[in-house]
């Protein structure tokens, strides 16, 4: 494994923010075992696009398929752990003295590995392990199994849905207005493992870049985001990660 090259104005701009924000996508989780969105979905999945199935008509369409689609998906991620990328970014949130992080990803891995415990983490589109009503539109916790698929609203009768945001629906309002409160408020605005093609996510980079932002872009891939960026770490988040946050701490605490 060749040496991560971080440039060295960039360790010395981190050590000295007092705001970071970080936004990720699906692909900080890649290194977990978990399919992004672009990568063609695997066995009897591969014929659905995620946009096909993660919407409310589909759901009203077939709840069953999507009902079964999201079991297979929490099914991977119950077997899935959190990877050094999720690890390194819990480290900077200990580090920088306002830390705000994004996703856009549902696995709810970046809580298991311990972030969100100085500052609450933004989940833009909603987490896969809740459910809710889907006439109520209010969570579920508890059903009873009767072997009908998708399950039924205890209260209601009504079906019971993943408590994730589908394509069509609107952001949860709060954690939306957060996102763009960090966005303006940050010095430097991390872009971790997402292609910045779904929107309003994908607008908060240009937000913090309007706002004087300096835009990090860590995937191993070029994005519509590459050219607000002013550092592009071409590479794996999982290795990126640990080896700025050694860089620009770890170090410091052996000097
Ligand atoms: C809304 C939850 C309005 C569900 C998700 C035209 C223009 C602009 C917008 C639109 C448009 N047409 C329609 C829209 C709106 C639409 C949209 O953006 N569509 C896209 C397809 C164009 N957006 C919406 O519908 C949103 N709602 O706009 O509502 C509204 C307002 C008021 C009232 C009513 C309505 C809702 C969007 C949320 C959808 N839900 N997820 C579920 O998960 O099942 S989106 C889902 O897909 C993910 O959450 C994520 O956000 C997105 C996938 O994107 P990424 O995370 O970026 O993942 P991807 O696979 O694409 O990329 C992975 C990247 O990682 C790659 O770049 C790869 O190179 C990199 N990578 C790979 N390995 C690694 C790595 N990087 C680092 N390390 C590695 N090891």
């Amino acid at each position: 494994m060749e040496p991560v090259e971080i440039p060295e104005a960039l360790i010395e701009l981190l050590r000295k923010s007092e705001y970071v924000a970080v936004l990720t996508g699906a692909g900080i989780s890649a290194e977990s075992g978990i399919p992004t969105f672009r990568e063609a979905q695997t066995g009897l999945w591969s014929k659905f696009q995620p946009e096909e199935l993660a919407t409310p008509e589909a759901f009203s369409r077939n709840p069953r398929l999507v009902w079964e689609w999201y079991t297979w998906r929490r099914e991977l991620i119950a077997k899935a752990e959190p990877n050094p990328g999720h690890y390194a970014l819990v480290e900077m949130e200990k580090k920088v003295p306002y830390f705000t992080l994004i996703t856009q990803n549902v696995d709810g891995l970046h809580r298991r590995a311990g972030s969100g415990v100085r500052f609450p983490i933004l989940e833009l589109h909603g987490n896969i392990q809740r459910n809710k009503c889907f006439t109520e539109n209010r969570p579920v916790e508890t059903w009873e199994e009767n072997g009908e698929i998708p399950p039924r609203c205890p209260n209601c009768g009504g079906l019971i849905r993943p408590d994730v945001v589908w394509f069509g629906e609107a952001l949860p309002e709060e954690t939306l207005s957060s996102a763009y409160e960090a966005s303006r408020r940050c010095e430097i605005f991390f872009v971790i493992g997402t292609s910045g093609l779904v929107h309003p996510a994908s607008s908060l980079p240009y937000t913090a870049a309007g706002c004087g932002a300096v835009i990090v872009e860590i995937n191993p891939a070029a994005t519509p985001v590459s050219k607000l960026a002013r550092f592009t770490l071409e590479g794996h988040a999982g290795i990126i990660l640990p080896a700025l946050v050694d860089e620009a701490w770890m170090n410091i605490d052996s000097e």
